[in-house]
């Protein structure tokens, strides 16, 4: 593997199993010697970014910060795994083009890839962990992704991933798959 880092950013549906995939992941990537870091919304929503909500226009820079950020780990040769919600389609095609394309200074883009937590709405509703689809659904909670909020599947993931059809494992097997398969790990 080259110098370089790479960015694996996850979107779906809350309660799609993103975090979970992504941590499991971020384990196996360390046993295999590759240094690799997880940004999810308990270490950046607390921190970097309190002062965000979830308008339209909160969780445009939401995604917009975040990407800066993967950008930088990628850049230090950390694999950079970024779970959010991430429901725009403009907003995903940021932090991509944020990667990809190449500097001004000359040097390549690095590697982005987007990997879709696909699962029903209804199942994930139906996993409910921290009751918010039923706060949602009462509108105790407004603009929520699903329910009163959009999110915009996308249209060519690198990956997509079924957390309702595979385990945990087979989900991290599939991404490591891929990555051999680039040559990134
Ligand atoms: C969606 C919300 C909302 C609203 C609070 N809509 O399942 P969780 O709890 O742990 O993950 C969700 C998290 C989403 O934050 P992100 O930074 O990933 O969102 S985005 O990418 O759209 O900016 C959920 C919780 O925050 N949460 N209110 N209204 N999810």
């Amino acid at each position: 593997r080259g110098q370089r880092g790479f960015t694996i950013w996850f979107t779906g549906l809350s309660a799609s199993g993103k975090s979970t995939v992504a941590t499991a992941l971020e384990q196996h990537l360390l046993h295999l010697g590759v240094a690799a870091y997880r940004l999810d919304g308990d270490n950046v929503r607390f921190g970097l970014n309190k002062d965000l909500g979830f308008s339209e226009k909160d969780r445009n820079e939401n995604i917009r910060r975040i990407a800066e950020v993967a950008k930088l780990f990628a850049d230090s040769s950390t694999v950079a795994l970024a779970s959010f919600i991430s429901p725009y389609r403009a907003d995903r095609q940021v932090a991509r083009d944020l990667h990809t394309n190449a500097s001004p200074a000359g040097d390549d883009g690095l590697p982005f890839i987007e990997v879709f937590v696909d699962i029903p709405l209804s199942e994930a509703e139906k996993r409910d962990p921290k009751g918010l689809y039923k706060k949602a659904r009462a509108g105790e909670i407004k603009d929520f992704t699903g329910i009163s909020a959009p999110y915009e599947a996308p249209e060519s993931p690198e990956i997509t991933i079924r957390t309702d059809k595979l385990s945990v494992e087979e989900c991290v097997i599939k991404i490591a798959d891929y990555l051999r398969e680039r040559d990134l790990i």
